[in-house]
């Protein structure tokens, strides 16, 4: 072997057979290097090419997998289209719910619907792993207004948390699906509520205690319009100011609360305003405009991490209760009362689902 060395697999030593042998040893030593290189690149955009296939069926989409253990600021997420069509579920599955218990709340979830969506489907916002609720590194989601749980259960499901034959069981008596959420049933779900004004109080803790623990995740919670009427809200919001927790709040600012419409009940003012003079940093966003909605919370994610001790941030999100289905758009009845069987079909109908 006089003068053998190694060339991408060619013995360049068996250049003493001649004629066409040598050339089609350096043909298959090419190509093998090509397939090598097309496993590497394989391996290497696997995560956006399950993605791609996943997306083409967002129902039995299994995304959340491939969210853990992706960097903060991956570009892992869905376009706005899929996350419209993530909402029409999340809607379609709340209606269900609320049909098949014969009580709940179906309002609030179908006005939260849009937001929902896009914090389950951008994990540039919100990170989560299914397959391992209490993941340690999970961002931290409470739900203050915890009668709208049906959105939650739904969001959760969709992205793989539980079955939706699980979350059809709402409300039954033995569920873990309560109509009021709890920790001791639901993993992550951070926080057990349905007694209003509570969320704020429980992430400016939780978001302290982060701080203090030098971990890195963000603290989100969903509160509405109508727990604006709980002192403790505002007592939570001035200790949140103090003491600049790290929290990002949203709002369902829907106008509409239990008795009636929030002007008549108990008027509450100009809230950017309000939220500012408490030394908030407050927007307000179209909460039924996926890409809006995106950007405020991309936004206050960024700022934030740009900004850890920046204090607390709130969107306040403009939306529609009962949005999708055109007898509950913005009537107070529909905050609490389920649809019969009739109302049901048609709902269902208006949200491209015959029954
Ligand atoms: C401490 C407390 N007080 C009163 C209630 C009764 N309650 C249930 S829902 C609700 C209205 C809440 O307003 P909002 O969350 O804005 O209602 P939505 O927009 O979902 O209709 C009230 C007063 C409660 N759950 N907890
Ligand atoms: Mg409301």
């Amino acid at each position: 072997m006089h003068g053998t060395s190694v060339d991408h697999g060619l013995h360049t030593g068996s250049l003493r057979h001649g004629g066409y042998f040598p050339v089609l040893m350096r043909a298959r030593g090419l190509m093998r290097d090509m397939w090598m290189h097309f496993v590497c690149l394989l391996l290497v955009h696997t995560q956006q090419i399950m993605f791609y296939f996943s997306s083409n069926s967002i129902n039995k989409c299994d995304f959340h997998r491939l969210q853990a253990g992706l960097p903060k600021f991956s570009v892992f997420s869905m376009n706005d289209q899929q996350i419209a069509e993530y909402a029409r579920n999340i809607r379609r599955l709340v209606l269900k719910m609320v049909h098949a218990a014969k009580s709940g709340h179906p309002g609030g979830p179908l006005g939260l619907a849009d937001i929902y969506a896009t914090l389950f489907c951008d994990s540039e916002i919100y990170r989560f792993n299914a397959k391992k609720p209490d993941w340690d590194s999970r961002d931290r989601l409470l739900l203050s207004n915890g009668h709208v749980c049906a959105v939650r259960y739904a969001a959760m499901s969709l992205a793989g948390f539980f079955s939706e034959k699980e979350v059809l069981t709402f409300r039954k008596v033995g569920s873990k699906f309560q109509g009021h959420p709890s920790t001791r049933y639901i993993p992550a779900m951070e926080n057990s509520s349905g007694s209003l004004g509570q969320g704020l109080s429980a992430a400016t803790g939780i978001a302290l205690g982060k701080r203090l623990q030098g971990k890195n995740y963000n603290v989100f919670v969903c509160i509405s319009d109508g727990e604006c009427g709980e002192g403790m809200t505002w007592e939570a919001a001035t200790a949140a100011a103090h003491h600049k927790a790290p929290i990002i709040a949203f709002m369902d600012y829907n106008g509409i609360q239990i008795d009636g419409f929030t002007k008549d009940v108990c008027n509450l003012g100009d809230l950017e305003k309000k939220f500012e003079s408490f030394g908030w940093r407050a927007t307000t966003a179209d909460g039924h405009n996926i890409p809006e909605i995106r950007k405020s919370l991309r936004d206050a994610v960024s700022r934030l991490t740009l900004n850890p001790d920046m204090g607390p941030q709130i969107i306040l999100f403009r939306t529609v209760l009962g949005k999708g289905v055109s007898f509950m758009e913005n009537a107070p009845k529909w905050h609490g009362t389920p649809p019969n069987d009739e109302q049901f079909a048609d709902a269902m109908k208006q949200l491209g689902v015959a029954v």
